[in-house]
């Protein structure tokens, strides 16, 4: 039995003149928040005053009331967060003291409690103020990131709460997750661990239960699948129940793209006579998963092998989703996670400086077909393996965190930490120490946790990686790869091309969040890229510099802000689509990418593709086409005056079709064309053809080059090159129409143009829409037909347009 501890508490502290009534879970931030103390973090600069309120300590506390009947129970006090440095009193007695804000907390506390009215009370220490004395014992001089509040290897609680390149320096404080009693009287399980042994025929379970028994008890185990019971086994329960079991023609679980992700319900019941007296639920998947590394002759291969599939991995990197947990929910999460999907991303990489993300972000990854790089949360820096309580701790956090998660199907590979092993070459103070320390910590430490609580997993030491020992760990031959040379190192965004890595975990250029969102945090007269408050939702060092840089590469001088912004995120979506592109030609040499980065923790200047609210840059909608599973994709070289035509396909089965190239001018009249049929078999990346020309540098300027490939299933795949950047097309102002059709809540737009159009983007005035398509190319032998749902009434007259020509 449970008694929930959340809901109202009473906050007080030494820099708090009156006792807040206030809501757990909660922060102290989102308390001086929603009681006027604070303006909202993401306004303005608000953010700049609220880091000094981390130097103060912060009580929480409340009663609840206990019938004498239930002190006989075994009872137990539980925090699912506490951040961070914490102390817990029961009726004025300490009862322990916590250090990390990614862990569990279980305390045993019937000799504090009375029956009648109780007194909790848990005071937060400053964040600030541990660190800083845990520094002065330090035994070498650690490394961080850039851009963060000093010292945070010495504390385990989200790294990217101290700030990061993009997200403020926000280290709040609380009881974040939820805090129960926990009554036991006859048993409770403490431990569920599902591990299977699949493939296509049958798989071979077994679970192992943990129990704590108080009274003997009696032990069922149920694998359901869909409400069929698949099996059924009742026993007498132990401490640890061991079920081995067989299940043949298992329903898989594929990544999105690759079949159903079939899920199965899993249920454990204690009961003692004849009582339930505990109960376990939870969703598992049947897959067969290896991470093949092979030597071949690029190097070594990087492939995740998902039910006898390479598969190639789609997706993006993930991070806090706000500086004040308690924003989070499933709601949000869920949409992110559908909008990632909707997106054509199959995978989606837990970055190491966040938090481990709550058991829904697990189950909906699950149900979406979604695979899960799960980083540990160590990033960007070097940590002190001689001191014992950080050793403590990151023990306990892995153990708990993987326990928690394990069982997850789309849980695949768990990676020790974000660049810490290619931070070697960012001038550590210690280079020996930390060399040393590293190594202890990820190739040894940490893998002897792993062995025991999650041997089933692939365990891979670093993001980027070649393997461990620091031997070339960002080689693009081996591992994976963070490629930064594009945006960090100013390189054009061609230079995408001039690699290609077995599996580029992350590569990044940023952009502008959308008008609304730049709205909802500054004033009319800050919307200026170089603005004071403009500047300080960019945290990446002369990044609004760099954005236009970027744009300069591909476009024209924006004639204002508003178009600066809209030429930012094509900048963005553009860079990343040749990134991507070019990848997907090279499967199966290249096996994965996933872009930086998926989301924002709040309205910042930052590399995401979908911002804090939901909205969806250019980006985003571009990935719906770069990550289809068929990609029809072009590689021009402008020198030579030649395209060379690609189709990639991740389907299982061989595709076969027509394929049409055309060269138009400008105003969509075909200059040349050809067409012919087309078959590539499964799993494969072919060049349809090389097509050239020979253009004089002034033709140049007036022609694209368009391709479609009609699939004899009848799917359309599209894709267009120019010659020159688009700066130098002589793009004239196009006619469009546009007819709106609705039925129900279900809208239809169809576009058509008299001209080519680059980038056409639209836009719902006040309000906001996810569109199935935006920022599209279209020329007049061609219709475009947009759909989307809105529950309230659109008109023609609510929606906006704009497209390259219209930015200078
Ligand atoms: C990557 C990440 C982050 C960072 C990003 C952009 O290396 O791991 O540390 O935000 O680069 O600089």
């Amino acid at each position: 039995m449970k008694i929930n501890l959340n809901g109202k508490w009473t906050l007080s502290g030494p820099c708090l003149k009156n006792e807040l009534t206030v809501a757990v879970p909660g922060s102290v931030y989102m308390d001086f928040l929603q009681n006027g103390l604070i303006g909202d973090p993401h306004y303005r600069d608000n953010d700049r005053e609220l880091l000094a309120l981390m130097n103060y300590d912060y009580h929480y506390s409340r009663t609840f009331v206990l019938k004498e009947e239930d002190l006989a129970k075994q009872i137990e006090l539980v925090f699912l967060g506490l951040d961070t440095i914490g102390e817990i009193y029961l009726n004025g007695k300490l009862v322990g003291k916590t250090y990390n804000m990614h862990r569990r907390y279980r305390f045993s506390v019937n000799r504090y409690l009375d029956g009648g009215e109780n007194h909790l009370k848990v005071v937060l220490k400053s964040c600030l103020k541990f660190m800083a004395e845990k520094a002065k014992t330090s035994s070498y001089q650690l490394m961080q990131m850039d851009a963060t509040v000093k010292n945070y290897p010495y504390i385990r609680k989200a790294h990217a709460m101290f700030g990061w390149d993009w997200g403020p320096q926000l280290p709040d404080a609380g009881i974040w997750r939820d805090v129960y009693l926990e009554l036991t009287a006859g048993g409770r399980i403490k431990d569920v661990f599902f591990f299977q042994d699949t493939n296509q025929s049958q798989s071979q379970v077994q679970v192992k239960i943990k129990n704590e028994l108080l009274k003997p008890c009696k032990l069922e185990l149920k694998l359901m699948r869909e409400g069929r019971l698949v099996y059924q086994k009742k026993t007498a329960a132990k401490s640890e129940n061991t079920i081995t079991f067989t299940v043949s023609q298992p329903e898989l679980w594929y990544p999105t793209g690759y079949g159903a992700a079939a899920l199965y319900r899993l249920e454990v019941i204690l009961a003692s006579e004849g009582k339930e007296v505990a109960k376990r639920a939870l969703t598992v998947g049947f897959r067969k998963v290896k991470i093949i590394r092979e030597t071949d002759e690029y190097g070594e291969s990087f492939k995740f092998n998902i039910n006898d599939i390479d598969v190639f991995i789609k997706g993006a990197n993930y991070i806090i989703e706000d500086n004040l947990m308690p924003r989070m929910s499933r709601e949000r999460t869920e949409s992110l996670i559908r909008a990632a999907v909707d997106a054509n991303h199959n995978a989606i990489r837990v970055w190491g400086g966040g938090i481990y993300p709550p058991d829904y972000f697990y189950e909906l990854c699950d149900r979406y077909g979604l695979v899960i790089w799960q980083d540990l949360m160590f990033a960007c820096a070097y940590y002190d393996m001689a001191d014992a309580l950080f050793r403590r701790e990151i023990k306990a956090e892995i153990n708990d965190n993987i326990k928690r998660i394990r069982n997850h199907p789309a849980l695949v590979l768990i990676c020790g930490n974000n660049e810490n092993e290619v931070a070697v070459t960012w001038n550590p103070p210690d280079i020996a120490a930390a060399k040393r320390h590293y190594r202890e910590q990820y190739e040894a430490f940490i893998p002897s946790i792993l062995e025991k609580v999650a041997p089933d997993i692939y365990y891979w030491p670093s993001s980027p990686s070649s393997g461990g020992g620091f031997d070339a760990p960002n080689s693009e031959r081996r591992g994976d790869v963070h490629y930064w040379d594009v945006w960090h190192g100013n390189k054009p965004i061609t230079a995408y091309r001039d690699i290609t890595p077995r599996f580029l975990s992350e590569f990044g250029l940023q952009s502008f969040p959308s008008a609304k969102t730049i709205c909802a945090f500054s004033r009319p007269e800050e919307r200026n890229a170089f603005s004071y408050v403009m500047t300080n939702h960019q945290r990446c060092p002369d990044g609004n510099q760099k954005i236009i840089q970027y744009i300069g590469q591909l476009f024209r001088f924006p004639q204002d802000f508003s178009s600066l912004v809209y030429l930012s995120q094509i900048t963005q979506a553009e860079a990343i689509r040749i990134g991507v592109e070019h990848l997907r030609r090279n499967y199966p040499r290249s096996m994965g990418s996933l872009y930086w980065q998926l989301n924002d923790c709040w309205p910042g200047i930052t590399w995401s593709s979908i911002d804090c609210f939901g909205r969806y840059k250019a980006l985003h909608y571009f990935s719906k086409h770069f990550y289809r599973p068929v990609l029809l994709s072009l590689q021009e070289d402008s020198s030579k005056h030649k395209v060379d035509i690609y189709i990639t396909n991740e389907k299982l089965k061989a595709i076969t079709g027509n394929y049409r190239w055309r060269l138009i001018d400008l105003k969509g009249q075909t200059r040349r064309e050809s067409a012919a049929r087309y078959r590539v078999g499964a799993l494969r990346a072919e060049k349809l053809a090389t097509v050239s020309f020979s253009l004089s540098e002034e033709e140049l300027k007036g022609v694209i080059f368009v391709a479609e490939a009609q699939d004899d299933d009848g799917s359309v795949y599209r894709n267009h090159v120019a010659f020159v950047p688009d700066k130098y097309l002589e793009l004239e102002k196009p006619q469009l129409s546009f007819t709106l059709a609705a039925e129900s809540d279900d809208y239809r737009l169809t576009v058509l143009t008299d001209r080519v159009v680059k980038f056409l983007e639209i836009s719902a005035i006040n309000r906001d829409i996810i569109f199935s398509d935006n920022y599209f190319f279209l020329y007049p032998l061609q219709e475009k037909v947009i759909t989307w749902h809105s529950d309230e009434k659109i008109t023609l007259a609510d929606l906006q347009f704009r497209s390259l020509v219209d930015t200078y």
